[in-house]
């Protein structure tokens, strides 16, 4: 069965380029209900451990790097079949690749600074979301 519910992060490029509001208003008009919300920014550490499954790709470092040097916006997003509809609305992981209307193509920037991370697995969302958020944060 699907879960109802995913993790998403605004990531800093698209923070700094003022594209958080368009963002959020395009998952509030895909039907996504906003279940906890932070502004905030992962010291290298977080950022590491938020991404360990991806510590032997030749990208981690610099992944870590970048998702550490400013801003983001965490969210848990809610809706049925959250994980797979929301993978939908982001588009590939190459904004180069993504399809036409979503927020990847819209406001990706490169295949590392590809505007919104989105949970793979309705496992991952729960990990992620429980690295983001106490149960106080959520509503
Ligand atoms: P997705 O975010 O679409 O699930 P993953 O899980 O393969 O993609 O990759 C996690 C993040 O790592 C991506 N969102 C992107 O920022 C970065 N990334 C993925 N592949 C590459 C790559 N080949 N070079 C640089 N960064 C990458």
């Amino acid at each position: 069965m699907s879960g109802k519910r995913t993790l998403t992060m605004i990531k800093p490029t698209a923070v700094k380029l003022g594209y958080t509001g368009p963002i959020l208003a395009m998952i509030n008009n895909a039907g996504f209900k906003i279940i906890a919300m932070k502004f905030t920014q992962l010291t290298a550490n977080q950022a590491k451990t938020f991404y360990l499954v991806h510590k032997e790709r030749p990208f981690y470092s610099d992944l870590v790097e970048f998702m550490s040097s400013g801003p983001i916006v965490a969210v848990i997003l809610e809706k049925d079949n959250a994980v797979e509809d929301f993978r939908k609305l982001i588009g590939a992981t190459n904004p180069v690749n993504a399809e036409e209307g979503t927020i990847r193509i819209l406001y990706g920037t490169n295949l590392q600074e590809n505007a919104v991370h989105g949970s793979d697995s309705d496992e991952n969302a729960i990990t992620e979301s429980d690295f983001h958020f106490s149960k106080l944060e959520r509503f």
